[in-house]
């Protein structure tokens, strides 16, 4: 049976692949499990029939069969878990890439989804000026603290895994320029990351959509 992955029918990144569904097509395609894509509606997404799946009414979600995934590390944790590839078989360094993912998702993503919250949404703000530089330097210290641990390595810790898969996926939402550009090596990483094909394939795909929803007939 095809799994099945939803997206945003019109995503507000426009195409630039930041958008959550972007990083479980990245690992769908390093495993080699071809899925499809059921596009939604900001409305479809409040609805009864997603929050059955969704209990937050967002995407991504993830159906299999009877499985259905919310949460996208949970997804991509299940697909490394259950397709080679994305995990190392040494049980510890298995164990290490998990602590990558979640790294990425509970010690760097915040502060720089909090960063891309307050550029997006609190500019008119009296506070937005004295609040930003706060944003800025708790991002910096977690990117200081990453480039220092990534070094001249190519991936976090050996081959490439579900753990570097995750951290690029939170890193490139810091766009560019930006931050990042004050860590060449990490600039280098998440470049290697945008390189492997399976990332182009699905960078290409969601792009795809995005381009389909801007023609006249929304087709
Ligand atoms: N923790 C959940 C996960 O990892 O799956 C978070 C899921 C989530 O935030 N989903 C967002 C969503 O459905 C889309 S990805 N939002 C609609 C809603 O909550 O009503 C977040 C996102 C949105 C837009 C951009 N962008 O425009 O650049 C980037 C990321």
């Amino acid at each position: 049976m095809t799994p099945i992955l939803t997206a945003f029918e019109r995503s507000p990144d426009r195409g630039r692949g930041l958008a959550r569904d972007m990083r479980v097509r990245w690992a769908l395609e390093e495993v080699g499990v071809a899925y499809a894509v059921r596009l939604l509606s900001f409305e479809a997404m409040k609805q009864p029939a997603h929050r059955a799946l969704h209990p937050f009414g967002q995407i991504p979600t993830y159906q299999d069969g009877d499985l259905v995934l919310f949460e996208s590390g949970a997804i991509v944790l299940h697909l490394a878990e259950h397709h080679p590839g994305l995990l190392p078989v040494d049980a510890a360094a298995r164990a290490r890439a998990i602590a990558w993912l979640f790294a990425a998702l509970n010690t760097v993503e915040p502060p720089i989804v909090e960063r891309g919250m307050a550029l997006l949404f609190e500019r008119d703000q009296p506070w937005y000026a004295e609040r930003m530089p706060m944003l800025e330097q708790r991002v910096d210290t977690r990117l200081a603290q990453l480039s220092a641990r990534l070094g001249d390595a190519d991936w976090l810790d050996g081959a490439f895994s579900a753990g570097d898969l995750m951290m690029v996926s939170v890193l490139l939402r810091l766009g560019r320029p930006g931050p990042l550009d004050a860590y060449p090596n990490l600039s280098a990483y998440v470049a290697r990351g945008e390189a492997r094909p399976a990332y182009r394939r699905a960078f290409a795909e969601q792009l795809a959509v995005f381009t389909a929803s801007q023609a006249p007939n929304g087709m």
